[in-house]
């Protein structure tokens, strides 16, 4: 797609994953095409987990990127245009970026995103760039998920229209690529002010499961949280982590 023509948005009822449908499709889908559906019959998130995706209430969608470097820069885009979208809807909702890719509230997780390379003959030739969010989701929605969850009626007391948020997300999205084409670093350095945990305490399992409590220090430029603690010797290191699971400490928001 030629950033200033309109967005292209294609509405589905039903689907296994927006994720799934964007990378199945993918030849014949247009630059920045966002992929939404009403419900997802096997909504994913990170390393196989389940997204809820009941019917008639949440954002599903999925944008196709045929032109960023890789899935940091999708993700860096996605990141920053979602939270402008939340901004202007509910300006009254503090909403943050929880590392790597989770958007928060308070301790609460509000949006989930899931980047997935598409390859063709053995090389990444895009990036299918997952966005699920709580919308209209009440606390019962959530019983038996294995962690705190919120949505946008629960944070703000109100209903939202899920389509109108979607052209805004995708308006968004645009927006924020015609600033990627000129330079990453002002969507960088917004992404980055965004990643509200930083100099915080936080408590990390890395890729490989192993345990860290320490501060967090940054996020590079290439997207690796940079981690700040103590060894059982009694010396500091700093490491650098690619991928994981952060949980919040207890003082920290
Ligand atoms: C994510 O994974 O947060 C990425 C979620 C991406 C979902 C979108 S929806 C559109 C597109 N199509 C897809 O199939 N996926 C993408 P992760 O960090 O692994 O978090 C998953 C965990 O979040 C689960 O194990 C639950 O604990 C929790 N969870 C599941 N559904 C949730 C929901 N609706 N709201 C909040 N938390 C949820």
């Amino acid at each position: 797609m030629i950033p200033g023509t309109e967005e292209e948005i294609i509405f589905l009822d039903e689907v296994d994953s927006t994720n799934t449908y964007v990378r199945d499709r993918f030849d014949a889908l247009s630059d920045l095409t966002l992929v939404v559906a009403d419900r997802q019959t096997a909504g994913r998130g990170r390393l196989g987990r389940k997204w809820l995706s009941p019917s008639g209430l949440n954002f599903y969608g999925t944008f196709c990127f045929r032109n960023v470097r890789d899935g940091f820069h999708a993700g860096v885009l996605c990141g920053v245009a979602l939270l402008r979208t939340l901004a202007e809807a509910t300006p009254e909702v503090d909403c943050y970026l929880k590392w790597p890719n989770d958007v928060y509230v308070g301790k609460a997780k509000l949006a989930g995103l899931l980047g997935e390379g598409v390859l063709r003959q053995g090389k990444i030739a895009g990036i299918a760039f997952g966005i699920g969010v709580n919308i209209n989701m009440t606390p019962e929605h959530f019983a038996g998920l294995d962690q705190r969850a919120t949505s946008l009626k629960i944070a703000s007391g109100r209903d939202f229209d899920v389509v109108f948020i979607a052209k805004s997300l995708a308006k968004s999205l645009k927006r924020c690529y015609i600033n990627y084409l000129d330079s990453f670093d002002g969507i960088f350095s917004e992404w980055r002010r965004a990643n509200r945990l930083i100099g915080r305490t936080i408590g990390l399992v890395s890729a490989d499961g192993r345990r860290c409590e320490g501060i967090f220090r940054d996020v590079t430029e290439t997207g690796e949280l940079l981690l700040e603690y103590a060894r059982p010797d009694g010396t500091v290191a700093v490491e650098a982590f690619n991928c994981g699971d952060v949980s919040i400490g207890k003082s920290s928001i």
